[in-house]
């Protein structure tokens, strides 16, 4: 085939470096099956939006494990396995950091590490089935309570998730442990759903899948639609996807984390109790105050009630009335209608996200036991790595999204994408800036996007997040006066990033990494306080059931007064990881979603090129290429090339001449090191395999005379 028409695997490689020849070179391979393409040691995943089953499984990675990786096409296995090999060659953490907008395939490709890695450390241990397995096993539990459609994806992640996979280099990698963690739950979906959104599947799996008894006993309807909080939206069931098949995949995957059925029972009885939330209504008393709504409210009072373990009298006034206190004692006010629909929501949404907390940890916990009990010894307890064992650090974040109206959950997962595009850019760019600059070699040729300054408008001080934790601190405040504290704040109007909006006066815009993208202030406020009624807390904090009695075990009493509020966590939350990642080297694979709509086959050019472009990947490729990808000390360098040197060694006219194989410099002397072009250090390689061979020949001959 002639060289213009190969597809290349690795686009560092690509002769035509411009971004018709990236995409075409994509494209093509996209087309013919690969989904897989490097840019030098970045993999780039397009998604194939269909099953493509021949391309896993163990015999595939055996196959990665066991070959370099030039001679097998480009893969996640791939990957995975490189991260694999240099934790034990290094003795160092690896982090795979899988990332691309929602729909790209993220959390798929982070569900294939994970079955590679657990395999590649399940080859020296006893048994298969320890607690790395039990964490593979976690994945449909995580998504059934997480993962829910949206516009961009039927399965996406509203949560972002790390895992961390402990091996033990002394045993041949055998895997020790396991941990995940996971990062601002989108809460807000469980009592605001629009169409044709779906809110969690575990709603829905519930509703059409639960057993006869079982429905009697949580008093569920026949149809979704009979739930106030999923009626907002008509779309109750998935294409492809059957709600009772997967409710009974929930129970295995229950089940498989050692939930007795009890548990279980508990479990989903609190999920159908917060559908039954949904369902009270209320209205005004004569001027009263809100009292829960006629025979419908009553009963769903009433359910709700019996399913959170407590009784309905003292429910209806934990939801309708608030204690102030007063110099005489405290006295119980009843709460306007709107105040006892937000009371009720808020309750509804903390019941949901302390159950997805306690999910997580029972997760946990299950790995550790399964460890100890297979007696592979240094379970790691919720997330602490065991002594001398090392880990590998997976991501699965939520995507950039960007939607016609975004709000403070876009704010916090756009920053986190934010953060990430950071990591990405010091990783690849500056890391190589730093080294080419400490080694005296020219650097100029080379720029790069820098996202300091929206980093800096969303989490700096005085930024967006620091001004509206600032005004949460009044309870009066509106969304018009934080919209007016942006525009009038030096920090934010003066940051290029932020844009001033005139219509409406609460929307305001961000020039993101991947695009602007128009927030509005309307719920921010309500949304940012992340506080438990306290009213709420004890009277959960009573229920007759256990499972409520330890969602809602009282607070520390630090705690209870400190300000917490959902971007202060999300802040801290992205801080801690960022500095979890800094200890681990990192293997970056960047999805791209090829077509807006998930059409099997079809790559969209302009649409991916988007991506590749906001992502990095373009800049990565033409950095790659204009750098020099071999780089060794001296010393290093001859002695692995010291069979080419002619001696005695001569200074520079000695170096070898690998400047005459291509255009351009092929090579730089820096201060301590020699950098090469990759196909320099590759010519170089075969000369040196050529002269060993000779080597190897004439001592044969030698001692063929000799003997
Ligand atoms: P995301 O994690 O990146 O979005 P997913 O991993 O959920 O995206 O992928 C979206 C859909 O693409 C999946 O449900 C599959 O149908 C398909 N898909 C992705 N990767 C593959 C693959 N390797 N093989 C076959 N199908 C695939 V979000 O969570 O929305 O940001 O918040
Ligand atoms: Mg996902």
């Amino acid at each position: 085939m002639p060289g213009i028409l190969r597809t290349l695997q690795d686009m560092t490689a690509l002769s035509f470096l411009h971004e018709p020849g990236v995409l075409w070179n994509l494209q093509s391979r996209y087309k013919r099956g690969d989904i897989y393409t490097y840019t030098g040691s970045i993999l780039i995943a397009v998604n194939p939006f269909r099953p493509v089953p021949h391309l896993y499984g163990a015999n595939v990675i055996d196959q990665y494990r066991s070959s370099p990786r030039e001679q097998l096409p480009p893969h996640v296995y791939a990957t995975a396995c490189a991260a694999f090999r240099n934790m034990i060659r290094d003795g160092a953490g690896q982090a795979i950091l899988v990332t691309g907008e929602s729909g790209a395939g993220k959390t798929e490709t982070a569900k294939l590490i994970m079955a590679c890695l657990t395999h590649l450390g399940a080859q020296h241990s006893s048994s298969r089935h320890s607690g790395a397995g039990a964490i593979l096993e976690s994945n449909p539990l995580l998504e059934a309570f997480g993962n829910a459609k949206t516009l961009r994806n039927n399965n996406s992640s509203r949560f972002g998730k790390y895992v961390e996979i402990f091996f033990d280099p002394a045993a041949g990698g055998m895997v020790t442990g396991a941990a995940v963690r996971t990062y601002l739950l989108e809460r807000s979906r469980v009592v605001a759903v629009n169409n044709p959104e779906r809110s969690f599947h575990i709603f829905y799996q519930l509703v059409y899948g639960a057993s006869p008894g079982d429905r009697a006993a949580w008093r569920l309807p026949e149809s979704a639609s009979d739930f106030a909080y999923l009626a907002r939206s008509s779309c109750f069931t998935l294409p492809g996807q059957c709600n009772v098949e997967e409710y009974h995949h929930t129970r295995r995957a229950m089940s498989h984390i050692g939930l007795s059925e009890q548990q279980q029972s508990a479990v989903l009885a609190t999920v159908a109790a917060v559908l039954h939330l949904g369902n009270i209504t209320f209205t005004d008393s004569d001027g009263e105050g809100a009292v829960v709504a006629g025979a419908p409210g009553r009963r769903a009072l009433e359910a709700a009630a019996e399913l959170l373990g407590v009784e309905p009298e003292p429910l209806a006034e934990a939801l309708t009335t608030r204690q102030i206190q007063t110099p005489e004692g405290p006295i119980a006010t009843p709460l306007s209608v709107q105040a006892a629909v937000d009371a009720r929501d808020s309750m509804a949404k903390v019941v949901y996200a302390r159950l997805f907390e306690w999910l997580v940890s029972a997760i946990n916990t299950a790995v550790d036991e399964a460890h100890n009990g297979t007696g592979a010894g240094g379970g790691s307890s919720g997330g602490t790595p065991p002594g001398r064992h090392l880990s590998i650090g997976l991501l699965d974040i939520y995507g950039f999204e960007s939607f016609d109206v975004n709000d403070l959950e876009q704010l916090c997962i756009n920053l986190t994408n934010e953060k990430l595009q950071q990591h990405f850019n010091q990783h690849v760019f500056k890391w190589e800036q730093a080294e080419y600059e400490r080694e005296g070699v020219d650097w100029s040729y080379i720029s790069f996007r820098d996202n300091a300054e929206v980093l800096d408008l969303l989490e700096g001080r005085m930024g967006l997040m620091d001004l509206l934790d600032e005004l949460c601190r009044f309870p009066k405040a509106s969304a018009e006066d934080l919209s007016h504290k942006y525009r009038s704040s030096a920090a934010v109007s003066a940051n290029p990033r932020f844009t001033k909006l005139n219509r409406p006066a609460t929307a305001f815009g961000v020039e993101h990494y991947a695009g602007s993208v128009t927030y509005s202030t309307q719920n921010f406020l309500e949304k940012n306080r992340d506080y438990v009624v306290a009213e709420h807390q004890s009277l959960l904090g009573r229920s007759r059931r256990p499972l409520l009695q330890e969602l809602f075990a009282p607070e520390v009493p630090a705690a209870q007064f400190q300000f917490r509020s959902v971007s202060s966590q999300c802040r801290r939350q992205l801080a801690e990881l960022m500095s979890a990642l800094s200890q681990l080297q990192p293997h970056y694979v960047r999805c791209i979603k090829p077509n807006p709509s998930g059409a099997p086959g079809e790559f969209n050019a302009p649409y991916s090129l988007h991506q590749l472009r906001c992502g990095g990947v373009m800049e990565a490729v033409r950095i790659a290429c204009a750098g020099y990808s071999y780089r060794r000390p001296f010393a290093a360098f001859l002695e692995h090339f010291w069979q080419l040197c002619p001696e005695p060694v001569h200074a520079q006219e000695d170096t070898p001449r690998v400047g005459e194989v291509d255009a351009g410099p092929q090579y730089h002397l820096g201060h301590t090191k020699v950098f090469l072009r990759a196909t320099a250090a590759a010519a170089l390689e075969r000369r040196r395999l050529a002269a060993t061979n000779a080597a190897a020949t004439t001592i044969q001959a030698h001692l063929r005379r000799h003997q």
